[in-house]
């Protein structure tokens, strides 16, 4: 069996610690990884380089739970395994070609979200955010420089504080931003506009899964009456949900929230939430704006995953989708 490339082991291990963070980037990242595999196959049996791309997929998914973007990338690309092919060098370049495209697609849906959620800011809001979103932060750059002046709140997102990677960016292109700390949810809302996140799974039943804290700001922007937009390729929206999987919260280390832990003092470190559909004006994806209610459709109509009796007896024994 061909040993998985370093520098594979090193993008799991760099998205496993978070140096590679942020949904549509960990996806991009998987992708990537699976073209150094396949380019660095070097034997000459198509069902040792499955078996061989198999392990690499495994270990991408193991790194971390809840983007749903990994596993679509790696489905993505792994499901040109389940052609037919005259011999390795086929495969490889079908595999090669699945994830060059995919990383161009996710590109150009940022670019595309970064346009279409550019045209809802007017000039003049206030606008929060949560975390750090590169289809966010797109948005907001793109409106910017389109010459629309507004002011952004940024959260700090304990424990991994992604909020200053989002204030020091929105900062260095000169758009007006105020760090606040997360309890500071309220006191921001009461002078908010519009608030804009980011995703890491969207489910078939519109609710959002993002960075801890997230519904905690959605619930203040429905009592506020401030309309609270959401961005996300589709490659956010969850497929396994449609078929009955929930969304896995991902919990990381106790450490990350205190070091040391004092002892006799449980700390749990919880690094997701959900927000309920009801809580969502709108989700801008690159195919345009749409309703939290419409998730479904995605996933069916515009992603093509159907559920079918058949379908739903073969997960028995293989991977689904
Ligand atoms: C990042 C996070 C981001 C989404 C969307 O969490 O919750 O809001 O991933 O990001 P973490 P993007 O830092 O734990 O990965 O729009 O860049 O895909």
């Amino acid at each position: 069996m061909t040993r998985i490339p370093s520098e594979v082991l090193r993008i799991a291990d760099d998205i496993r610690s978070m140096r590679i963070r942020g949904a549509g980037r960990i996806a991009r990242a998987a992708a990537e990884a699976l073209m150094i595999a396949a380019t660095n196959y070097s034997g000459e049996d198509l069902g040792d380089f499955t078996r061989y791309m198999e392990d690499v997929s495994r270990l991408l998914l193991s790194t971390r739970p809840t983007a749903v973007s990994l596993p679509n990338a790696v489905s993505y690309v792994m499901k040109q395994l389940r052609k037919d092919y005259r011999g390795v060098e086929d495969a490889r370049a079908a595999v090669i070609s699945a994830a060059r495209s995919f990383i161009e697609h996710s590109k150009r849906a940022v670019e595309a979200i970064s346009i279409i959620g550019s045209r809802m800011i007017k000039g003049g809001e206030t606008i929060v955010t949560h975390c750090n979103s590169s289809a966010v932060t797109g948005i907001l750059a793109k409106a910017w420089s389109d010459g629309k002046m507004f002011r952004v709140y940024a959260t700090e997102t304990r424990p991994r504080f992604q909020g200053y990677i989002t204030a020091r960016d929105l900062a260095s292109k000169g758009i007006p931003v105020t760090l606040i700390p997360d309890s500071a949810a309220v006191y921001a809302m009461r002078r908010a506009d519009l608030v804009i996140v980011g995703a890491d799974a969207i489910s078939s039943n519109g609710a959002l899964v993002n960075k801890i804290g997230t519904s905690q700001i959605a619930l203040a922007a429905k009592a506020h009456g401030v309309p609270f937009y959401v961005a996300a390729e589709t490659y956010k929206f969850s497929p396994y949900t449609l078929i009955g999987e929930p969304i896995e919260i991902e919990e990381r280390e106790a450490e990350e929230v205190i070091h040391p832990v004092p002892e006799g003092i449980e700390v749990r470190n919880p690094v997701f939430d959900a927000t309920p559909a009801e809580y969502i004006d709108a989700i801008i994806t690159e195919i345009g704006v749409i309703s939290p209610e419409m998730a479904i459709i995605i996933i069916t109509d515009y992603l093509g995953h159907r559920v079918s009796v058949d379908m739903l007896k073969s997960l028995e024994d293989s991977e689904p989708l």
